[in-house]
């Protein structure tokens, strides 16, 4: 760890797990209760936009009522004092790492408390619900659908991602169960690039085996544990 400069983190709903926020495929989860494919793709908005909006309006409300937990503090106070370069790609749409503090973070996925205007593309910000199709801020059209990347879209800033890890000495995937791509894909690039790789997940990931270094256990434990490492190397 000595030559250690530069960070990419990944994280995934495993991180926001501890704050009350469903995962989506342990037991019980988001995908448990809905099929991907009836509220998170552009085909399920375009056949039946109630349903979609309205699995969105009701995340987003509940997200407003959770707190950051140990993981997201933790990981804020590394973004304030690490003197190198540090980016937390985030997979999840909810606000908790921004909440507990942490700047340097990039939404891959999009925010819940983000809208996206059909019209104007502009991207005002939105903590109320678009069931009852609200006008737009800036243009004033009824064209508001959640600023989430659905399958099937392109995630947000993959240039400014793949720009990172090429700088990157370290990757790190934190609650994340390696599922979905092109999020999935990061720790064989970071490999490829040479940077030293670790994740740490409640279970082994579907992709621990790319993995230099494993933990496993709770975010709330693993997390701090690791940024003292960091800081105090
Ligand atoms: C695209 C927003 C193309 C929505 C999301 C290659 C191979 C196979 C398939 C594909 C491929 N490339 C693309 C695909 C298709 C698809 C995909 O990957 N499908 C999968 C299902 C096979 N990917 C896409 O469609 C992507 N787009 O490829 O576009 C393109 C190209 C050019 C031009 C145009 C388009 C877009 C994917 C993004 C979809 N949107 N989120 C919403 O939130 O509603 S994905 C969503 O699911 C999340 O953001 C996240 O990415 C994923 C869920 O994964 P996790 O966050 O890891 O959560 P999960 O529940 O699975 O796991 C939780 C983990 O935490 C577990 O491991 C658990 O053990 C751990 N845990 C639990 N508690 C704790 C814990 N760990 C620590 N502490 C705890 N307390």
């Amino acid at each position: 760890m000595s030559s250690i400069r530069n960070i990419v983190i990944l994280t995934g709903a495993g991180v926001s797990a501890e704050s009350g926020i469903d995962t989506f495929r342990d037991g019980g989860g988001l995908w448990e209760q809905h099929r991907v494919e009836d509220v998170a793709t552009p085909e399920a908005f375009a056949r039946d936009p109630d349903l979609v909006l309205r699995f969105y309006d009701m995340r987003r409300e509940a997200i407003q009522t959770k707190q950051p937990n140990a993981a997201h503090r933790a990981l804020a106070k590394l973004d304030a004092e690490w003197e190198g370069d540090l980016l937390i790609v985030t997979q999840n749409v909810d606000d908790l790492h921004e909440r507990a503090g942490a700047k340097r973070v990039l939404h891959m996925h999009g925010e819940h408390l983000n809208a996206w205007c059909m019209a104007c593309d502009e991207r005002p910000r939105r903590t109320g619900p678009l069931i009852d199709r609200p006008a737009c801020p800036e243009c004033g059209e009824a064209a508001l659908r959640p600023d989430i990347v659905w399958f099937g879209e392109m995630p947000y800033r993959m240039d400014e991602i793949f720009a990172a890890l090429e700088q990157a000495d370290l990757f790190v995937s934190i609650g994340t169960s390696g599922a979905v791509y092109p999020a999935a894909g990061f720790v064989r690039n970071a490999r490829e690039l040479g940077v030293e790789t670790l994740e740490l997940n409640l279970e082994p990931s579907q992709g621990t085996g790319w993995f230099d270094e494993a933990r496993h256990g709770p975010a709330s434990a693993l997390v701090p544990a690791w940024v003292e490492e960091v800081l105090s190397r």
